[in-house]
């Protein structure tokens, strides 16, 4: 077995204050990766007091300075890319092609929010007198809590941390029990590329962690992603204590197929799309909303396709399909076999486990004679699961897409541009693709969706930021007298007489 997995705090590596241990296995093999250190409520206090402490230097850091770090986490992503790749298909099971992409997100975001060291824009505006001025500034917030969830253990912390530290907070991460090895290798990285003590740390083990760091006084911001009904209770929690919160959860994303779409490009899109990732992605197609007339001919070629893919420990380049995380994503995607047996949903492609000597494989699946309304076109499963449901037109397509509890990312393939058009503006997600399956979001563009997706807040792009920044409005007079609208506005008129 390997060297225990330790919390990273105030710069070093510790074990959790309770001795006690849990272990990350391997979703292909059910072999132990290594032992985990377990934290309690005392070891979260310890890493926001770190932070704390941490902050007060690195908020003063010049902003140039602090990005020249992130730069330099960038180049140290890039030297370890394919060590950091290798253990995250060992961890959690993505095959060994898309767990690079996983970094490459990161080392992406590091050069973005890097070059946010030299802008970190605010504005300046006219003010009401002369010789005076006004500005408007983005602040740090101060320490800030991370909650990610394991289907991107490098990507989906990189949008949350390096937003973050450019903008001068200080940082306590809480990674899913289910990547801890590959998030301590993750925090290596910026230790190694210079980042003090405190700014970063990391806290390993099950929920009462998170729930410890959100309810911590001192934090004041919290980034989760994760599933629904724990990011409900995050925000509840939360906003009891007045907090500010950013939310990624669930989604239910579909690809509308219009009759006059490109068949190959559509089939290509709806594999990788659905069966990419094993469905785990919270942007994975979990619905393809076809029209009567192309039906036929898709549901064939996505059965052919489906059928050809290979399964199996992602560490080999030629797997395409890696297990299910854990025992319990295994239990919960079988459990939608009965539901949609009864709501008379037909297994055209898989429907059933997969036989593998060892790990949480399922195959991929493809129901067909999906009702819109029905629970399995409804509910996000987080598994290789494609509901198909049959549509007549354009407009009734865009309707079922939009009536779902979620709102994440949407796509039609169609060879009209008044078709693609009228679905730009009628889909009601926070990303619309055209011609191009629903995974594949940019760093730089703003990543989030509607309804039960989130919060209303965005990550990535420019909108990272504010998540982790306070606006600051600052006037500056320098007129050195007292002026007329200052008598109007500031309720020292009866000291004038
Ligand atoms: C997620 O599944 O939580 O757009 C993130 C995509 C990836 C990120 C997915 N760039 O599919």
């Amino acid at each position: 077995m390997t060297e225990l997995v330790r919390n990273y705090i105030s710069g070093k590596w510790v074990e959790a204050s309770s001795g006690d241990t849990f272990n990350s296995i391997n979703p292909a093999t059910e072999e132990v990766i290594a032992p985990i250190t377990k934290s309690t409520a005392a070891d979260v206090n310890a890493a926001v007091e770190a932070a704390k402490q941490a902050y007060q230097g690195w908020r003063l850091t010049p902003a140039p300075r602090r990005g020249e770090i992130l730069f330099r986490v960038a180049q140290v992503l890039q030297e370890r890319k394919e060590a950091l790749a290798q253990l995250m298909t060992q961890e959690m099971g993505k095959v060994i092609a898309e767990a690079r992409g996983d970094v490459q997100e990161a080392i992406d975001m590091a050069f973005y929010m890097g070059g946010e060291g030299r802008r970190l824009l605010g504005y300046t505006a006219p003010v009401e007198m002369p010789n005076k001025f006004g500005m408007a500034l983005r602040d740090s917030a101060g320490v800030v809590a991370l909650v990610t969830p394991w289907n991107f253990p490098i990507a989906v912390p990189s949008w949350k941390m390096l937003p973050a530290l450019i903008a001068g907070n200080a940082v306590v991460w809480k990674p899913s029990e289910d990547t801890p090895a590959v998030s301590a290798a993750f925090v290596q990285v910026f230790t190694d590329a210079g980042l003090p003590p405190g700014v970063l740390n990391l806290v390993l083990g099950a929920g009462e962690v998170g729930a410890a760091l959100i309810k911590h006084p001192a934090v004041r911001v919290i980034s989760f992603t994760g599933s629904t009904a724990t990011g409900l209770n995050v925000y509840a929690q939360a906003a009891a204590l007045g907090k500010k919160v950013s939310l990624e959860m669930g989604g239910k994303n579909a690809i509308l197929v219009m009759d006059d779409a490109n068949l190959e490009l559509a089939t290509q899109a709806i594999t990788w799309s659905a069966f990419g990732t094993t469905g785990q992605r919270c942007t994975a197609t979990s619905r393809l909303i076809v029209q009567k007339g192309i039906k036929p001919k898709l549901v064939e070629a996505l059965v052919e396709k489906g059928r050809a893919l290979k399964l199996g420990y992602g560490i080999d380049e030629s797997v395409q399909v890696g297990p299910l995380v854990n025992q319990k994503a295994l239990d919960k995607v079988e459990s939608y076999v009965k539901i949609g047996a009864s709501e008379g949903a037909r297994a055209v492609l898989g429907g059933a486990r997969a036989e593998m000597p060892r790990g949480f494989f399922f195959q991929p699946t493809l129901y067909d004679n999906v009702k819109a309304g029905s629970r399995i076109e409804q509910e996000e499963i987080f598994g290789p699961v494609l509901s198909i449901v049959e549509v007549g037109s354009l407009e009734e397509a865009i309707q079922v897409n939009n009536n779902v509890a979620y709102g994440l990312s949407s796509s039609i393939f169609t060879e009209n541009v008044n078709a693609a058009f009228r679905a730009i503006r009628d889909l009601t997600t926070g990303i619309v693709y055209i011609n191009h399956g629903t995974t594949g979001a940019e760093i730089q563009f703003p990543f989030g969706g509607t309804r039960g997706t989130g919060n209303g807040m965005r990550e990535a792009g420019q909108t990272a930021l504010d998540t982790f920044t306070e606006w600051k409005s600052v006037y500056v007079d320098f007129s050195g007298r007292l002026q007329r609208a200052q008598i109007d506005n500031d309720a020292i008129i009866g000291k004038i007489e």
